[in-house]
């Protein structure tokens, strides 16, 4: 039987790019709800990398196999790096991004291009079977828009725009958004990792 990865998100946006960036290894890659597992974890790390390995631990002590975890936000150079880690939380779990993705324009009324810089940030963490651990980390430069943009993507893409494509993370592909963005970035990090260790393989054409 193939090879099982519990990945420890509750997020489907998140789980649809690891599913495409991780369809090469020749793994099984089950999701926390596909794995019957409930976590209840505070993410009380002061970096992505503290709360991504917070969440994989905490996976690791009910999961069998390798269990990875994603930690994740957008830092806004202009607010002082806000929402950063609290990117979910940002005017509650439960307000939709329609909200919380005009409430940052708005607080950037009037601020200039140049000024309006920021970054997403991704920390993937691994626990092993055997307890080692290894984490790896993403990121993707560029600036808030003026408006959402597109429907592709999840979270604050619509307002995150990409020099180097000329338009929002949200109206990039799929292939696009995993190639050059934070999860893409330190997921494939993380693969190389492990493939080079021999823990992973990659899967037969
Ligand atoms: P899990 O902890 O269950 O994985 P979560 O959504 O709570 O899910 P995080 O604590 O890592 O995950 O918060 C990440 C937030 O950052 C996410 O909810 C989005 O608001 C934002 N974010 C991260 N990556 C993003 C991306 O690729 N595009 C848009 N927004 C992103």
């Amino acid at each position: 039987m193939e090879q099982k990865v519990i990945f420890a998100t509750g997020n489907e946006g998140k789980m649809r790019e690891i599913r495409m960036i991780l369809k090469d290894v020749a793994v099984t890659v089950l999701s926390l709800k596909e794995a019957g597992i409930t976590l209840n974890v505070e993410e009380n790390g002061s970096t992505f990398g503290e709360n991504a390995m917070i969440k994989a631990r905490a996976c690791a002590k009910v999961a069998d196999g390798i269990v990875l975890a994603d930690d994740s936000g957008l830092e806004i150079d202009y607010l002082n790096k806000e929402p950063g880690i609290y990117s979910a939380r940002y005017m509650g779990e439960d307000t939709s991004y329609r909200i919380k993705n005009q409430n940052l324009i708005d607080r950037l009324a009037g601020v200039p291009d140049e000024k309006r810089t920021a970054r997403f940030v991704c920390a993937i963490a691994a626990v092993m079977p055997d307890g080692s651990e290894r984490v790896t980390e993403g990121v993707i430069e560029g600036r808030i828009g003026y408006e959402e943009k597109g429907d592709g993507g999840f979270g604050y893409d619509p307002i995150f725009y990409v020099p180097e494509f000329g338009c929002t993370s949200a109206e990039l592909t799929a292939e696009q958004k995993n190639a050059a963005s934070h999860r893409g970035r330190a997921l494939e990090k993380m693969k190389e990792e492990l493939l080079e260790e021999g823990i992973w393989s990659r899967r037969e054409e």
